[in-house]
């Protein structure tokens, strides 16, 4: 009878499947790849770790980041290898860690693309298992391979590294070319009006922030004062591409669509977007629409515009029925800063809000602000809401989804730590190289252990601690989160042990 029974419940249950199969078969292969879930890195630019309410931030609020965070795994050690942008990206793309790789330092517009077209990265990995790889919005890892002729197509790029489709920004929104690159060619050039570009000289007869500050609707505090583009001056001097160049307060709205279209086009695969939103980098240019929202002068009001595009991009997933199949990583890719080279109020208007979220350092810095990070995973109906103090890093995504999705690749610097990423493991990292202005600092545990160093200790420009100290510093963050009290002096033992195996690691 029982037999019986069973085998009766197994027609049934393959009839079910088979009338399911019939009744729609773009879903059935949706759930046979269930183990290629999409995945969608969501990754801002310059956001400490104070900068969202589901971090403890009280003067701001970031309802839909928060939503992420409290209904997926809030890290509260999540770490991007390097306090600026370029390395960072280095690492999250390619699981190596920044430091290898000299080249891997603040780009101008026209630096080669640093990269080797040899080289693993999550887009290639995740192409081969099956992925439609896309990126939208900031690249800042270098075009071509020197030399750039922005009027025909650039190359190599995210293309030649395994992106499927591109449509990005050369490098930041303060430096030329202040328009807008789709798989190598720039969007809207007009051939009549051809793009040059200088790092070094300005063009005879054009405009610079320096010479026409009548022209400016932004004032340059420190640098940026090359080029002017809508009002702003930029780094780096560019003539011609008139028809090209973007508008800066619709760059958010711009990238959002362009999110938004590459995962409607791409629903009935599986695929990997890398949607590298612009804020709250420098210039801060918030949409009408959002000045004046946070109180707090245009920082906060860009912080305030990225929280809302990544609402309607959840919604956007939400409403194309793939919320469910779908990982997402929020981070951001170095610490905070106030003034990075504009007279934009983030200084004044910022009130009791702290960026750094009682972390010291910053943007640019070897202590702790400058690469602890927010991060965030979250998938809805496989992550439990949960929030983990385990040690994790962006370097760890190429290694981690290779598990998930079932490739062997593995590099050294990468971990595996998937089941962390997915809440049901504690065990992180036990160590971890930090990087700032190609200076490297070490934690394993609640253990910081920065080299001595010559330079200055304060950036006056930005007013940012770099950490750097022709002394050791050893800090222990468990009892000392803000990094108040160096312990080299009377933690010899605990020094000399770290000094060890930081050198091991930088020695590989
Ligand atoms: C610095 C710029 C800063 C910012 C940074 C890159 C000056 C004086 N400062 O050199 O404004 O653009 O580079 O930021 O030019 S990052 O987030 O892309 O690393
Ligand atoms: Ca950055």
């Amino acid at each position: 009878l029982k037999l019986k029974s069973i085998s009766f419940r197994l027609v049934l249950l393959s009839s079910l499947f088979f009338l399911g199969a019939c009744k729609n078969e773009k879903s059935e292969s949706k759930t046979k790849e269930s183990n290629k879930p999409n995945i969608v890195f969501i990754y801002l630019d310059d956001l400490g770790y104070g900068d969202i309410s589901a971090n403890g931030a009280t003067e701001i609020t970031t309802p839909n980041i928060d939503k992420l965070a409290n209904e997926g795994v809030r890290f509260t050690n999540g770490y991007a290898t390097s306090a600026t942008c370029t390395p960072s990206r280095y690492a999250i793309l390619t699981g190596v860690y920044p430091w290898r790789n000299k080249d891997a330092a603040i780009l101008p517009g026209t630096a080669p693309l640093i990269i080797s077209t040899e080289q693993m990265t999550v887009p290639k990995m995740l192409k081969s298992q099956g992925y439609h790889t896309g990126i939208v919005g900031k690249w800042h890892l270098g075009l071509g391979s020197g030399n750039v002729n922005w009027n025909q197509r650039v190359s190599p790029g995210p293309n030649e590294v395994g992106f499927d489709y591109s449509y990005i920004m050369a490098a930041t929104q303060d430096r030329v070319p202040t328009v807008y690159i789709e798989n190598g060619d720039v969007v809207g050039l007009d051939p009549n009006d051809p793009i040059e570009i200088n790092y070094k000289d300005n063009f005879e007869g054009e405009p610079t922030g320096t010479d026409n500050p009548e022209l400016l609707t932004m004032k340059w505090h420190h640098g940026h004062n090359s080029s002017i583009v809508n009002g702003i001056p930029r780094i780096g001097f560019m003539k011609g591409g008139e028809a090209a160049k973007w508008s800066d307060v619709d760059m958010a709205d711009h990238f959002l669509k362009g999110a938004q279209d590459y995962v409607k086009q791409h629903k009935n695969e599986p695929f990997f977007l890398y949607y590298a939103l612009q804020q709250p980098h420098v210039p801060r240019t918030p949409h009408p629409r959002f000045v004046g929202t946070s109180g707090m002068g245009p920082r906060g009001d860009v912080i305030l515009e990225a929280d809302w595009v990544i609402g309607e991009f959840i919604n956007t997933l939400e409403a194309e029925g793939l919320l469910d199949n779908t990982l997402i990583v929020f981070s951001s890719d170095n610490g905070p800063v106030l003034n990075d080279g504009y007279y934009d109020d983030a200084v004044e208007k910022l009130g009791a809000h702290d960026p750094k979220g009682g972390l010291r350092g910053g943007k640019y810095s070897l202590f702790d602000a400058g690469t602890h990070v927010p991060f965030i995973t979250y998938w809805k109906g496989k992550i439990k809401p949960n929030v983990s103090n385990a040690l994790v890093s962006q370097v760890d995504l190429l290694s981690s989804l290779a598990k998930l999705t079932g490739s062997d690749v593995k590099l050294n610097d990468s971990e595996e730590l998937m089941d962390v990423l997915l809440g049901t493991s504690t065990e992180g990292r036990t160590e971890l190289v930090l990087e700032a202005g190609q200076k490297t600092a070490y934690k394993a545990g609640d253990w910081v252990l920065i080299p001595a160093y010559n330079g200055n200790p304060i950036n006056t420009q930005v007013n940012i601690e770099l950490g750097v100290s022709p002394d050791y510093q050893l800090y222990n963050l468990k009892n000392d989160r803000s990094q108040e009290h160096n312990l080299a002096a009377t933690e010899k033992v605990k020094l000399a042990e770290m000094i060890a195996a930081y050198e091991l690691i930088r020695g590989t």
